[in-house]
């Protein structure tokens, strides 16, 4: 079929029946011993989650349903405007293979596109004008998490639970109509958002209901090369690179097991039936701190700040001696260590090759070439350093500094995007947690007596 949901009601009745029989047949098999360290340490290494769409290995980084980042470049359908880019598959591609584990055909693909664009065209009328009153400077992502927990309005399951119209098995279908709602509008909001803190509220560009979803973020920004604001002076060929830049992040942000402060958030509410708006909101209010979603602003701060002490990018001994000084001021070096990857992030890698594949347009960026630099010298400082589990860069060492390269000097902005992203992975999980009738997340808690008397 070409519709996601048909798909999906083919595999739900099989996937129940092996939930029911793991529970049966394993229900009391031990998966691993919770210490004491981890009970008062971040539950590092406690394995007691259940997720389906993606898994997080330390050493090779993340798997969505098993596909390294390459398969997915190699495997998911291209934008048909620009087949030969290998970086620029459709996360439409990406959330259709984390819903059903399967490769999508291009056909179901733009027929999933056609779909997120004709639901997402406008946003509802409460949203928008809830969010058009909204101070300007009030925090992206805070505008975010507003606009879609208002959207709640609109919950079909969270109305059909309200009437009493609908039973347990049917709750997915309704939250799998909120869940594709919610990320139709996500380049509506974040373009609102975006208007509102760089032009005071006025359009930058225009929403196309027959462009796919990744492509009307950048619309929305004014950053195509068929926006007529071009706001922030870019050649066409950079417009499109843009584009590109933007398939292959909000692809590669999509999803990092459950572990991760957002996914969990948005599943532990989620898991109290609260609706898909409310429960993402959640998970975006999480992203938004300096240690997950927000090290992105974090890198690109660090990087202009240090910029401008070490006055060339290439000067190895004033950069070490700048991570050294930040260390010993007791401030973490951001973009890098992990609570999971013990190696290089492949994300980190994934954008790094972008960046290598167009040398003409960043090697006369100096925050570009320095994020470079700075990965090959600030691991070998945190190994010395001794305190990290893992001195290597992640994921938003590079994401940010690639927006800021393309004019989004909006700082706090970048996290939005990381939210359009990180929707699709935790928003498949919420279906299928309501698929497969989870239960509501309540784990019991520990305290200094118990601790002692063990
Ligand atoms: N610079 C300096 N110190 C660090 C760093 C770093 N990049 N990473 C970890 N440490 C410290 C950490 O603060 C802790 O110190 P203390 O014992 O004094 O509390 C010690 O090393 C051990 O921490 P780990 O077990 O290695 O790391 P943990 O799992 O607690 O935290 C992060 C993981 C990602 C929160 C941490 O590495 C960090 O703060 N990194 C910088 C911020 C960042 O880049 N976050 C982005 C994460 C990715 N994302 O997309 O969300
Ligand atoms: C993420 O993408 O969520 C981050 O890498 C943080 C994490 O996995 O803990």
């Amino acid at each position: 079929s070409l519709e996601l949901k048909t798909v999906l009601k083919e595999l739900i009745p099989r996937r129940r029946q092996e939930i029911l029989e793991l529970r049966e047949r394993c229900g009391n098999i031990k998966v691993g011993n919770i210490t004491v360290g981890s009970v008062i340490g971040g539950m590092r290494d406690n394995k007691s989650m259940f997720w389906q769409s993606s898994s997080l290995d330390p050493y090779e980084g993340i798997k969505f349903q098993g596909k390294t980042i390459q398969d997915c470049q190699n495997l998911l359908p291209r934008d048909s405007k620009d087949f030969k880019k290998k970086e620029s598959f459709l996360p439409e591609g990406m959330f259709w293979l984390l819903m059903t584990g399967q490769i999508p055909t291009r056909e179901q693909i733009f027929h999933l596109s056609k779909e997120l664009g004709v639901t997402g065209r406008k946003l509802p009328g409460y949203t928008d004008k809830l969010m058009s009153n909204l101070p300007f400077d009030v925090h992206p992502m805070t505008q975010l998490a507003i606009g879609l927990a208002s959207m709640n309005t609109t919950s079909e399951f969270a109305r059909k639970y309200e009437k009493g119209q609908i039973g347990k098995d049917e709750y997915w279908e309704y939250v799998f109509d909120d869940v594709i709602n919610l990320i139709a509008a996500l380049p509506q909001l974040s373009g609102k958002i975006y208007s509102r803190i760089a032009a005071n509220g006025e359009p930058l560009g225009e929403f196309k209901e027959d462009r796919d979803w990744s492509y009307n973020i950048c619309s929305l920004l004014g950053m195509t090369s068929k926006c007529s604001c071009n706001l922030q002076n870019l050649t066409s060929k950079q417009s499109d690179d843009f584009v590109n830049l933007m398939k292959l992040y909000t692809g590669i942000h999509v999803d990092h097991e459950d572990g991760n402060v957002s996914a969990h958030a948005t599943h532990l509410v989620g898991s109290a039936l609260s609706d898909p708006y409310l429960s993402y909101s959640s998970g975006v209010m999480g992203l938004a701190g300096p240690l997950h979603g927000l090290a992105a602003q974090e890198v690109v701060r660090f990087l202009i700040e240090m910029n401008s002490y070490i006055s060339s990018p290439h000067n190895e001994s004033k950069i070490e001696k700048y991570v050294w000084n930040l260390l010993r001021s007791k401030r973490v070096v951001p973009g890098y260590g992990h609570a999971v990857l013990r190696k290089t992030d492949p994300r980190f890698i994934a954008l790094l090759d972008f960046v290598k594949a167009r040398p003409e347009e960043f090697s006369q960026d100096k925050n570009v070439v320095l994020m470079e630099k700075l990965s090959e010298i600030a691991p070998k400082v945190l190994k010395e350093h001794g305190k990290c589990k893992n001195p290597y860069p992640n994921v938003d060492s590079a994401s940010g500094i690639l927006f800021y390269h393309y004019g989004i000097k909006e700082l706090l902005f970048f996290t939005v995007i990381f939210a359009c992203s990180r929707s699709m992975g935790p928003l498949t999980q919420l279906v299928w947690d309501r698929a497969l009738g989870l239960p509501i997340e309540r784990p019991t808690s520990l305290n200094f007596n118990s601790l002692h008397s063990l």
